[in-house]
């Protein structure tokens, strides 16, 4: 029997028109790659919506493994996320909030290292053609809070959850309407998510 992987996306926000992620979450949903049956799901960018969402998708999913997906528009590479940081800052989300310095568990540590093999990741991109490398920051925005929700989940709940965060490059169709991004084509996009997830039947869990 194949291992089950919550894989998620996010809905479009501030200036970007298009997530790649949402599309890459959808035509994966289903799939197997290695050991692992994907089910996938898209976030809202919100931040009093997106942490329940994740919360209630693990409930129902009971995963194996979490790989959340964001977009990085203006990063040249993939780049797996080492750590998450206990912390909500930056623009408007989708609901108009504007998060300052807020704590996001007032019980959590401070940052929270990624539980996936992000090395072996960005080694095996790499040398099937990729460009990637392993990322120290997600920012404060939706993509540090739901990697940092997974996590403090994963800590509080199951130590030995493999999961965590990746960001991705804008897709051409992104670039076209966005006008000043790199991009990567789409099928690149979905191939690197498909490379990292059949790393993680590589670990014992
Ligand atoms: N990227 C944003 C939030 C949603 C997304 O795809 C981020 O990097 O925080």
């Amino acid at each position: 029997m194949t291992k089950k992987l919550l894989l998620t996306g996010f809905e479009p926000f501030l200036d970007f028109s298009i997530n790649p992620t949402k599309k890459i979450a959808e035509e994966l949903n289903g799939e197997t790659i290695g050991g692992y049956t994907v089910t996938s799901q898209v976030l809202s960018v919100d931040f009093h919506k997106a942490g329940k969402q994740l919360l209630q998708w693990i409930d129902e999913t009971e995963p194996d493994a979490i790989i959340s997906l964001g977009l990085a528009g203006g990063r040249f590479k993939i780049t797996p996320e080492r750590i998450a940081i206990n912390v909500n800052d930056g623009p408007k989300d989708n609901q108009g909030h504007k998060p300052e310095n807020e704590v996001i568990q007032e019980d959590g540590a401070d940052g929270l290292f990624s539980m996936l093999p992000i090395s072996r990741m960005v080694e095996q991109l790499q040398g099937q053609g990729l460009p990637a490398e392993v990322s120290n920051t997600a920012g404060t925005y939706l993509c540090n809070h739901v990697m940092y929700q997974a996590l403090h989940y994963a800590k509080t709940n199951n130590p030995h959850l493999p999961a965590g965060f990746i960001h991705i490059p804008a897709s051409h169709e992104l670039a076209i309407e966005h006008g000043k991004i790199p991009s990567w084509s789409h099928d690149d996009l979905k191939r690197a998510v498909m490379i990292c997830i059949a790393v993680l039947s590589e670990i014992e869990s």
